[in-house]
């Protein structure tokens, strides 16, 4: 039976009049087409047999599910998707084992505020304290929802059928209002299976319109900015994840004002715009860092102003505020004031904020701004003089440097860059040119090792005309490398760039800087070097796998890889070197070596 097929006898099979004479229809196969209206189209997930029944809902629906070998994987595919569509992701996860395997995904979208909605089976409800089969119950009977406390915005178990349809409308609405994050909905598996009334999901999420800056608070700020001598826009991730780059590019040739970056915030300005400092902090760069701990005046937007960004803060380094006056714009309050004495915190959407200080910028005078567009194009010029040669050494092991320019030039502009941690992050932060915003997809606050391979799967589905490549470690890689099942039983002609060390590298780094040694960050075995032919791993899932033999195979392997209906893994050796540090980061004041 077609699945289409299968969607128009749905109704027959599974509607029946209740005594009350109410019709119903089991809540699973609701629940799909309430999610069908919603506009959902992929739920990623891992199967499990709490979740069966709505799994069958799901196949008869329109809805797509993309089974994954490990829920960590789903997660963060859910949340690539929901970063390169825009759109909530969704998550199904079993109980116990797979909801706790999904952590670490749901987590990380959390601390990057990514709208995600993750569906959990759990226990029968009739069941609760009677400790059953892969229960979380040694502090509480039916307790597995508490584990998501800490990084969801709100964690809801459904007690009652009548529940549901309340609780899923809910969820949405908080997903993605507000500052975005996951919200947790666990379904004991009975309220799966039971009947409700065939009209009982019929609230949708409303409209929100998000709070904007206020005509007179734009102008406030406008004369700051414009009086202020050596002003600074700082984007974070709120401006691209607000689609707000074009204010934000507007607003800085308005007042002529030099505009740095976050990690999140990289792509928020155009490469080659004259106004572009670049990305600050631990591993951002010289100009970024001087210019904003020069600055008078910093106008924060869609930042948290965290710590790898801040260089942990220290004045030395980064942002020197005070002297320096700090007015920053966030949707959540929470964020305002908590690292630097703030002048004036807005609470408003990014968008909406850097179109109203846009208006109220408009024929306004600005103080002379000197020579800085010389000094950016300068300070931008002599740092990337540090790895010129390096993007073109022919060293085998291949440079690092060599590697980001072989990849920029094989994919096209709009096409998406999804990194892991390690090299990949911190060098393409740093040094990687991106045009397009949004093509830039990376994990920052929780920086989870894992999160590249997966994540590239969801962006594939959501823009699946564009091209998208993993740039991820080996480390990463080999975590888990059921990706490529995964893409394969998807359709997904995604490209794993895989930056072989043989070894979690940036923390053999760290180690060998402080302690001389590297101790338990390498792959050995027998005492020897170890290394896994990816390539061969990726060939036995029926995949391409392309091991690179010199500096000069890589630029033909990826444009191949890109022209390719099948999934490609790319296996680069790479020389472990480190991630130039312009800025700092407080870990390397504690460690002493002992005897
Ligand atoms: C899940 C998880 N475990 C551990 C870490 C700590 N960590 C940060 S970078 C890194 C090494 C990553 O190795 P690899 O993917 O090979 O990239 P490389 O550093 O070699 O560029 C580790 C283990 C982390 N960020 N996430």
């Amino acid at each position: 039976m077609t699945k289409s097929n299968q969607a128009a006898t749905t109704v027959l099979e599974y509607t029946k009049n209740a005594p009350s004479g109410v019709e119903t229809r089991i809540a699973s196969y609701l629940l799909a087409e309430y999610l069908e209206r919603l506009g959902v189209e992929i739920i990623f997930g891992l199967c499990g047999h709490t979740v069966i029944a709505f799994l069958d809902a799901l196949g008869k629906s329109r809805i797509r599910f993309i089974s994954s070998r490990h829920e960590q994987v789903a997660a963060h595919a859910a949340d690539g998707y929901a970063r390169a569509s825009g759109k909530t992701g969704v998550m199904l996860s079993h109980l116990g084992p797979g909801l706790t395997n999904s952590a670490t995904g749901v987590a990380n979208a959390a601390l990057d505020s990514i709208p995600m909605v993750v569906i959990a089976g759990d226990i029968p409800s009739h069941y609760f304290g009677r400790h059953p089969h892969q229960e979380v119950n040694l502090h509480k009977d039916a307790d597995q929802f508490e584990i998501y406390r800490p990084f969801c915005k709100r964690i809801y178990r459904v007690d009652r059928p009548e529940d549901l349809p309340r609780i899923v409308e809910r969820a949405f609405h908080l997903a993605h209002s507000g500052r975005p994050g996951p919200v947790l909905v666990d379904v004991p598996m009975d309220i799966f299976s039971a009947d409700l009334p065939i009209d009982a999901f019929q609230k949708e999420p409303a409209q929100v319109e998000p709070p904007t800056m206020d005509a007179a608070v734009a102008a406030r700020i406008v004369e700051a900015l414009a009086n202020a001598k050596r002003p600074v826009l700082y984007a974070g991730g709120g401006v691209l994840s607000g689609r707000a780059t074009a204010e934000l590019a507007a607003l800085a040739e308005a007042l002529d004002i030099p505009v740095a970056h976050t990690l999140m915030g990289k792509g928020c300005m155009h490469e080659e715009h004259p106004l572009l400092l670049g990305m600050t902090g631990f591993w951002g760069t010289p100009i970024a860092n001087d210019t904003c701990r020069e600055a008078d005046l910093i106008l924060a937007i869609g930042t948290r102003l965290a710590e790898a960004n801040s260089s942990s803060w220290d004045p030395r380094f980064t942002f020197s505020i005070p002297p320096t006056r700090l007015i920053h714009i966030d949707i959540d309050s929470a964020e305002i004031g908590r690292n630097f004495p703030t002048e004036l915190g807005v609470v408003a959407d990014a968008k909406l904020a850097l179109g109203a200080l846009l208006a109220a910028a408009r024929g306004v005078p600005h103080a002379g701004r000197g020579d800085q567009r010389q000094k950016i194009a300068g300070g931008r010029k002599s740092f990337a003089a540090n790895w010129v040669h390096q993007r073109n050494s022919d060293q085998f092991p291949m440079r690092p440097e060599r590697i980001l320019a072989e990849l920029r030039q094989a994919v096209p502009e709009d096409g998406f860059i999804v990194t892991d941690v390690g090299w990949n992050k911190n060098g393409v932060g740093q040094q990687f040119p991106i045009t397009v915003p949004g093509t830039f997809i990376t994990p920052s606050g929780l920086a989870t090792m894992g999160f590249g391979p997966s994540a590239v799967l969801g962006v594939k589905m959501a823009q699946p005309k564009r091209a998208a490549v993993a740039l991820i470690g080996d480390g990463a890689f080999s975590s888990n490398m059921s990706v490529v099942a995964t893409a394969m039983e998807a359709g997904l002609s995604v490209v794993w760039l895989v930056m072989d060390n043989s070894g979690f590298g940036t923390i053999a780094g760290l180690e060998n800087m402080h302690y001389g040694s590297s101790f338990g960050c390498m792959f050995e075995c027998g005492g020897q070097p170890y290394s896994v032919d990816y390539a061969a791993v990726a060939r036995a899932c029926g995949a391409r796998g392309i091991a690179i033999r010199s500096a000069e195979e890589l630029g033909p392997a990826l444009r191949e890889a890109l022209a390719s209906d099948l999934p490609t893994v790319i296996q680069v050796p790479m020389e472990n070197a480190p991630t130039p540090t312009p800025g700092h980061w407080n870990i390397n004041d504690i460690y002493r070596l002992g005897s």
